[in-house]
């Protein structure tokens, strides 16, 4: 009943010593020692090197470190076995903690306060719209966009929502393809908390920008990607920051991670950038869910945030 944990990127020291502590009865292993493969029962990964699951007879399941799984669905050597996501209110608050932060910082001009603060100056030429006069329009109403959006709500924000199928909310909600045009028309800040799938894969290009409302208070469209890089297009963005079709951008993923030093993105003066953190997979609360769900595995009961290999998230 071996518990691997399979990670890069990320301080594995952390996740072993969470999980020992958690599960003291059980070894915990890392892909940096050797080990029993046949002891394996569950692999928590993030971004685990492909091939690394594969070739472990009892492997019962894996559970994806992050909400995302297509770290985890893009290794051709994965084993058939279930996979579990993160769905943890921790993370859940952290996302819209971001969500809503940037959302007010575009509406409230922060950015350039900070380059006025800089120069000392004194100039307050315009009048501020109200959070109720932007219409915020959310990408992915799942776990993390049904939070985010409710919380923008809460703050004021004229709130819709996009998903793939229809979806029943407290403000309005658009669904696939047909949907996709009317909701981009009534949107000035574009918050997009998809999950990358083959399908969604570079949704954030030039023709989507374009479909965005024009005649907002902000003077342009804003766009606010914590999904993942995947699904932007990233020279569509700095050419449609610089022809106006955006006024803004906050971007905490991108197409490669880190971010390559050369890349326009981090000198831009519209473009906020943020190392992927918008929401952290805490250790203490997410190796908690998991050994939670060990041990209701365990007890018999099913295993919870199943992912649909089918669908990719
Ligand atoms: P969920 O699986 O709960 O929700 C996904 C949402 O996206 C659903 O509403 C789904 O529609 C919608 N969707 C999926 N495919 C399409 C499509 N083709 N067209 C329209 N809508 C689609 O995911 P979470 O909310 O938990 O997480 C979303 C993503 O956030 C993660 O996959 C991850 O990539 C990212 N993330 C980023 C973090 C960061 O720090 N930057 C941290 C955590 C997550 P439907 O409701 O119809 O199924
Ligand atoms: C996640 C992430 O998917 O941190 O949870 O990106």
């Amino acid at each position: 009943m071996t518990i691997l944990i399979a990670l890069q990127g990320w301080d594995t020291g952390l996740w072993v010593e969470r999980m020992r502590r958690l599960l003291p009865a059980r070894p915990v292993v890392t892909l940096a020692e050797p080990f029993d493969k046949a002891a394996v029962r569950y692999a928590l990964s993030w971004r685990h090197p492909h091939g690394s699951l594969a070739d472990l007879p009892n492997l019962g399941a894996i559970f994806s470190l992050g909400a995302g799984v297509d770290h985890i669905l893009a290794d051709p050597r994965l084993p058939d076995v279930p996979i579990a996501r993160v769905v943890d209110p921790d993370l859940t608050t952290r996302m819209s903690e971001y969500v809503v932060l940037h959302c007010l910082m575009h509406l409230r001009q922060q950015r350039r306060w900070d380059a006025q603060q800089r120069e000392k100056l004194w100039d307050d030429d315009d009048f501020q719209p109200a959070a109720r006069e932007l219409r915020v329009g959310v990408l992915g109403l799942g776990e993390l966009g049904r939070d985010a959006a409710h919380k923008l709500q809460v703050m004021g924000f004229d709130v819709a929502g996009w998903s793939r199928s229809p979806a029943k909310a407290p403000f309005s909600t658009f669904s696939g393809q047909d949907g996709l045009e009317p909701f981009l028309a009534r949107t000035d800040i574009l918050v997009c908390l998809l999950p990358l799938t083959p399908q969604t894969r570079g949704i954030l290009n030039r023709d989507l920008f374009a479909g965005l409302a024009r005649d907002g208070r902000l003077g342009g469209p804003v766009l606010i990607n914590a999904g993942r890089g995947g699904l932007q297009v990233e020279g569509d963005i700095l050419a449609a920051l610089d022809d106006g079709t955006l006024k803004a951008a906050t971007l905490d993923v991108f197409e490669r991670e880190p971010l390559p030093s050369d890349s326009g993105l981090w000198t831009h003066p519209r473009v906020t950038v943020t190392p992927h953190n918008a929401a952290m997979s805490a250790p203490e609360a997410v190796g908690a869910l998991i050994a939670g769900q060990i041990a209701a595995l365990e007890r018999g009961e099913p295993l919870l945030h199943q992912v649909d290999r089918a669908r990719g998230y």
